[in-house]
């Protein structure tokens, strides 16, 4: 393995916590060796991290010089990104130009929120992703799905459970690119919360007759395992969805308890609210991923909780 390749490993694996201690600082800095010694792959990731704000504070323009380095060294995930940050579908070279021409004030446009329920508070997103977008999310997760898991109480990790058929790819700090960084900051600035406070993201998809069944985001701190995670990361207060796929029937994001159903087309998101206006936890917002009757469905789940984590 080249020194290029085994700082990048090094470092992807502090900022994760894989094979060794979680050290962010340290990951950074293997990162940061790797990119001066020419690693394109160092550089893209650098590049979502300088989004995040992760090892220094956030830099959109340090951010789409990294990813325009990393294209120019030969990253095709950096490529795609800034053809796709540009709305250049076609370009093929002079990564450094396109870069600049990327509108971070459109990307980061003030999402519209339509208000659909006030118990539990459910505002819908239209049209929050362009087609292009959903489609490089699913590209991110299309071959990294597992069986999805939920939150065992007892544990306060993840487990599999009947009620919960579908799979799933959740992105740890170094599958967040550019791209996904600018859609989760969009989200933090809709649901007015600080970057910091989104959860890893997750890729969702349900295959004909697959479903999430009834269940809360919030976590119950009547169960130890729950109580020890919100007094560590605080409560999850906030879901976002952004719908990634037309094509399916079935599959509403069903909340029983407030007889609404919601049916999205491709690229609309909703977010609904946990807590009640009063930050306790609302049992309302129960809901539901509905089986899906014919086709797949893709969504984008972004978890929120009530406090930055510090970093990503
Ligand atoms: O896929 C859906 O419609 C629901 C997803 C969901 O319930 C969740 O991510 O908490």
């Amino acid at each position: 393995m080249s020194e290029i390749d085994a700082l990048t490993l090094r470092g992807t694996q502090r900022l994760t916590g894989r094979d060794g201690p979680l050290a962010p600082g340290e990951g950074v800095a293997e990162l940061s060796r790797a990119s001066e010694l020419g690693g394109a792959e160092a550089a893209a990731i650098l590049a979502a991290l300088a989004g995040m704000g992760v090892g220094a504070p956030p830099s959109w323009p340090r951010a789409l010089e990294l990813l325009a380095l990393a294209a120019e060294r030969g990253s095709e995930g950096a490529r795609g990104q800034l053809r796709l940050l540009a709305g250049q579908p076609d370009a093929q070279d002079g990564w450094a130009a396109l870069a600049q021409t990327v509108d971070i004030a459109v990307w980061m446009a003030p999402a519209v929120r339509r208000p659909i329920c006030e118990a539990p508070r459910i505002r819908m997103l239209d049209g929050f992703a362009s087609p292009e977008v959903c489609a490089w999310l699913i590209g991110i997760g299309k071959t990294r799905l597992t069986q999805a898991r939920v939150y065992d109480a007892n544990t306060g990790g993840a487990t599999t459970d009947r009620a919960r058929t579908n799979s799933a790819f959740e992105l740890s700090i170094v599958d967040v690119d550019l791209v996904t960084v600018l859609v989760r900051a969009r989200i933090a600035a809709a649901t007015g919360v600080p970057l910091g406070a989104l959860e890893p993201p997750q890729l969702l998809h349900y295959a004909v007759g697959q479903t999430f069944g009834r269940h809360y985001d919030y976590l119950d701190v009547s169960q130890a395992g729950y109580a020890r995670d919100v007094a560590e990361h605080g409560q999850r207060i906030l879901t976002a969805l952004i719908y990634l796929n037309d094509g399916y029937e079935g599959g509403e994001t069903s909340f029983p308890k407030a007889g609404i159903e919601v049916r999205a087309r491709i690229g609309d998101g909703v977010m609904f609210a946990n807590v009640d206006r009063a930050n306790a936890v609302d049992p309302m917002s129960l809901h539901a991923g509905e089986p899906t009757t014919s086709g797949e469905k893709w969504v984008f789940s972004q978890w929120i909780r009530d406090r930055a984590q510090g970093g990503g």
